[in-house]
């Protein structure tokens, strides 16, 4: 059988996004191994054939019911998968998957039997929760930020909203690019539904999350756009430990130059 990157244009287009994604985490240093998962929910791209097609696995449960995902196809991250290597070969290093009619287990459907990502649970309650808002977002990406990961260490910065301004106030672009901050979530264990619902919470505040200790979690309405934002807030994070490396502490924008900014970028917070 043919691979669905030949067979559908549109479906294809997305996961060489995804691909080219997979290519950045792995060259920015933050997909060691298997690390991180990508998640993009292709509903709006699959065709009759698609639709028609056999499952090529068992259902597989969620382990809970998510309702609003009656009817959605999401492309995966394969489970002990390489971010490397989904970047030159998306469709042995994931797979597309259908959510069975009890929006209670999924199938996959192409193009082999890749298992998804060990934090599929925690990733459909996500996709689950934008349907359900009527949100746009599609993407869903977890990587391991080494800079940002290394702030979490320091419990000064695990204070609601310490490590968003200290990183907004780093360079103006991170604000503008990033402007609902950092939530962050206290250490829970990977792949668990308390670490899933504890994420969600913080959705209702933030587009990009920290997993104390772990990761960083960041959606939007495309992949490139959830790259971005953990791009920019990486990138201060690096400002500020270059700065502290030269053996100051860097002074930040003030509170009027980021007020300004505020008002200048029609910024929500
Ligand atoms: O998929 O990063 O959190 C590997 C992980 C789990
Ligand atoms: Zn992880």
């Amino acid at each position: 059988m043919k691979s669905i990157l030949e067979t559908n244009l549109l479906l294809a287009t997305k996961i060489w996004e995804i691909a080219e994604v997979a290519g950045y985490l792995w060259q920015k240093g933050w997909a060691e191994r298997n690390g991180g998962n990508i998640t993009v929910n292709v509903t709006e791209t699959i065709d009759d054939d698609l639709r028609s097609r056999q499952a090529i696995s068992d259902k597989i449960a969620i382990g809970r019911t998510l309702p609003y995902l009656k009817g959605t196809y999401f492309f995966c991250k394969g489970t002990n998968k390489r971010m490397r290597d989904l970047a030159r070969n998306p469709m042995e290093n994931g797979s597309l998957v259908r959510i069975t009619d009890d929006c209670s287990s999924y199938e996959i459907i192409a193009d082999k039997a890749v298992k998804p990502t060990s934090e599929i649970a925690s990733h459909l309650s996500m996709h689950n929760y934008f349907i359900g808002k009527s949100s746009d977002y599609k993407a869903v990406v977890h990587t391991h930020p080494i800079d940002l990961i290394a702030m979490t260490h320091h419990p000064a910065f695990l204070q609601k909203d310490a490590l968003s301004r200290l990183l907004w106030s780093m360079i103006p672009e991170t604000r503008a690019f990033c402007p609902r901050g950092l939530g962050i979530i206290p250490y829970q264990l990977p792949s668990s539904f308390d670490l899933a619902d504890a994420t969600l919470k913080e959705l209702d505040e933030y587009d990009v999350v920290m997993w104390e200790k772990h990761g960083v979690c960041s959606v939007s309405e495309n992949v490139m756009e959830a790259f971005d934002m953990i791009d920019v807030l990486s990138k201060s994070a690096q400002i500020y430990l270059t700065a502290k490396a030269m053996g100051f502490e860097p002074t930040g924008m003030s509170d009027l130059q980021m007020e300004e900014l505020k008002t200048a970028f029609n910024l929500p917070k």
